[in-house]
């Protein structure tokens, strides 16, 4: 059960932030909307949020899952593997402390908590333009101490490895056909998502309920097999920006 998370507003130069997406330029006003929208629905599901203030220099610094991984133990706060964005990790120590004695992933390391999915005591790390192998060899090393294995995976397409497959409950996984027939998920019970609807992969698991973008009903459909709640999000200007569900916040217990 997830009792806390950690969210930041999305400042006014979000628009600003990095992205390989040609969507379109975001709306600021709309963005804050959907945003609202993601942290009612943390609240609805029973988490205390923390809401950090917009912070105006780091434009990304709204896609707060990057900069710390948090388990049960321990918080470890990220090195981001984006220069752009590397100063973030130092505004995410103290409201994490608060929570959690903390360590830190240090260079040449890089990692992005968008790269990492944990399923119960395992993790998948993902190596991608963001996260390299050192990165996450001390995030395993860390880790190891208390009783968690590791798996790293190479990314394919998408930013992160949580782009292409996240947990959604039931021993299942959503994921995408670069990783489908990857013997390394042969355990979990596979859901493909669709080629067109590709960026529902990023469907977000809370306290028994299934967090999706909304517009992808191909993806909704095979979810509702699962049989739990499903709750649509519009993340339209997220989106923009190339982020999703799970970057917007860090999840943990209290
Ligand atoms: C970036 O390129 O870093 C941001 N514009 C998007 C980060 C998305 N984060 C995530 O998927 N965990």
């Amino acid at each position: 059960m997830f009792t806390k998370a950690i969210t930041r507003i999305p400042a006014r130069s979000f628009a600003n932030g990095l992205t390989t997406s040609k969507l379109g330029n975001p709306d600021y006003d709309l963005m804050l909307q959907q945003h609202y929208k993601y942290v009612e629905a943390l609240v609805n599901l029973g988490l205390e949020v923390t809401q950090l203030e917009p912070f105006n220099d780091f434009p990304d610094a709204h896609f707060v899952e990057d900069v710390a991984v948090v388990t049960n133990e321990i918080g470890v706060i990220t090195n981001p593997g984006a220069p752009e964005r590397n100063g973030e990790k130092f505004f995410i120590k103290a409201p994490l402390s608060k929570f959690r004695d903390l360590e830190f992933i240090e260079s040449p390391g890089t990692l992005d908590g968008g790269d990492v999915l944990q399923i119960g005591k395992h993790f998948f790390i993902g190596i991608s333009e963001r996260t390299n192998e050192e990165g996450a060899n001390q995030l395993a090393s860390i880790l190891k101490k208390f009783g968690y294995t590791f798996t790293n995976v190479k990314v394919g397409p998408g930013l992160h490895f949580k782009s292409s497959v996240n947990y959604v409950g039931k021993n299942s996984i959503l994921i995408t056909d670069h990783f489908f027939s990857n013997p390394i998920f042969d355990a979990y019970n596979k859901i493909l998502v669709d080629k067109d609807e590709e960026y529902a992969a990023n469907s977000l698991f809370i306290n028994d309920t299934i967090l999706t973008p909304k517009g992808y009903p191909k993806t909704k459909a095979k979810l509702s097999k699962l049989d739990f709640p499903i709750i649509e999000l519009d993340m339209s200007e997220v989106q923009k920006m190339d982020g999703g569900l799970t970057c917007l916040s860090i999840r943990f217990a209290g």
